[in-house]
């Protein structure tokens, strides 16, 4: 099997499932600016809030599909044939078509049977199908719906001209195992051409190693967001995805997407949801890619790859050692001082390592404190040679910037 990394596609739903987050409220210039910054990146399909959900929403998907986007664009909509209707004049190139299949969306939603879900796909499918836009229909809660329900539902839509069929785990509940036996045997069901996309929800935290799973095990698109963004605590994050992609097949990665675009993509949705980057977000949270213990820094100083998976360079980014801590190490020490212009001797690096270490005992240090430390013992030493202090600043300009209490970092 060829590796998942190689024929994965990225549907892109920070405009429709994003907007389902309890901070999201995207104007249409808004909405235009993450579809651009997202195609820049190099998604493959962006998918848009049903135009059925209000007038603007209607509006916006026949503005975003105008601009001429490399990427495709998709909307969201119910199996409903009038919601299908609306979708196509808009212009989008396909409608994601979803319906409750688990018990309790049956229930509590829609209240249809399977065979009348069935009846309906039926009607509604072959409206946009001759409408000549592509079509994906998606059972959803797949994960609390009787497995034997839903592959009915696929065999039965799979001949019907759609492109692909969703599965979605709706509220969270699935692991990877799981997910790799679903996704397998749909694939049973609908044969080899139709493609499988996964969308998989993060409410315990599995949401990247479930479309990791989803993609081992045969599925073909995967469904993200910005940062995860999206009902209750999120989806697949594009980072996250992006993240795992990378450490199996970097080169692709590199080749198929902008990567240093992420840091400002990342950025700039949260500003607009009035949210942080979250600091433990991959590649862009603020110390992705900061390291701290001594034993780490002397490593990661002879090599970075000592302690690193993704390498920051390929994201646009630096990294960083964090000196001003008790659990420093005097090669961190050293490698501080040499960007102060300064050289220490072993013996001195080791003997202000230990004056660092009892300093940050007492309290909290930066790196202004550290850098004292360091002039105050090399100036002490006169025997020592010294060399003009070399102003160095804390952060590189286009480096993440920590919450508060900043950090004393220094570019590795
Ligand atoms: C929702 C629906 C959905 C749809 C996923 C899909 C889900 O919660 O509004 O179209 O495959 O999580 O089931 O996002
Ligand atoms: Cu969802």
């Amino acid at each position: 099997m060829s590796s998942p990394a190689s024929r994965f596609r990225i549907i892109e739903s920070t405009l429709r499932e994003g907007e389902q987050f309890a901070n999201a409220f995207f104007t249409t210039q808004q909405k235009i600016r993450i579809a651009t910054m997202l195609d820049a990146f190099g998604v493959d399909y962006l998918e848009l809030s049903s135009p059925a959900a209000s007038p603007a929403s209607r509006d916006d998907c026949a503005t975003i599909a105008s601009l001429g986007l490399r990427a495709r664009i998709l909307t969201h909509t119910r199996c409903h044939p009038d919601d299908v209707k609306l979708a196509i004049e808009t212009g989008v190139h396909g409608v994601d078509i979803v319906i409750g299949t688990s018990s309790q969306l049956r229930r509590f939603g829609h209240g249809k049977s399977i065979d009348e879900i069935i009846a309906l796909a039926r009607d509604v499918i072959p409206i946009a199908v001759e409408a000549g836009v592509e079509v994906r229909f998606s059972t959803e809660d797949s994960f609390r719906s009787d497995v034997a329900d839903i592959l009915r539902v696929y065999e039965a839509v799979a001949p019907l001209g759609i492109r692909r069929v969703g599965i979605a785990d709706t509220v969270g509940i699935a692991d990877p195992f799981r997910v790799a036996e679903v996704v397998r045997a749909v694939r049973g069901a609908i044969g080899p051409t139709l493609d499988i996309e996964f969308h998989g929800h993060n409410d315990t935290g599995c949401a990247v190693a479930n479309a990791w799973a989803a993609l081992h095990a045969g599925a073909t698109h995967i469904d993200t967001t910005v940062l995860g963004i999206g009902e209750r605590n999120g989806i697949t994050p594009l980072g996250g995805i992006i993240a795992r992609l990378y450490a199996s097949e970097p080169e692709l990665i590199r080749q198929r997407y902008r990567l240093p675009l992420l840091h400002d993509i990342d950025h700039a949705v949260a500003r607009l949801c009035s949210i942080d980057v979250p600091f433990n977000s991959c590649i862009t949270g603020f110390a992705a890619f900061t390291h701290k213990a001594g034993i780490h820094a002397k490593a990661v100083l002879n090599d970075p790859s000592a302690y690193e998976a993704l390498r920051p360079e390929d994201f646009g980014l630096s990294r960083y050692i964090h000196v001003a801590h008790r659990l420093t190490g005097w090669n961190a020490v050293r490698a501080r001082a040499e960007q102060l212009g300064l050289t220490l001797s072993d013996e001195q690096a080791k003997a202000l390592t230990a004056e660092i270490k009892a300093a940050a005992d007492v309290g909290h240090l930066t790196l202004d404190h550290v850098d004292a430390i360091i002039h105050r013992h090399v100036n002490a030493h006169a025997a020592s040679p010294t060399l003009a202090p070399v102003a160095m600043p804390t952060h590189a300009p286009s480096s993440p910037q920590p919450a508060s209490p900043e950090p004393a970092l220094i570019p590795a």
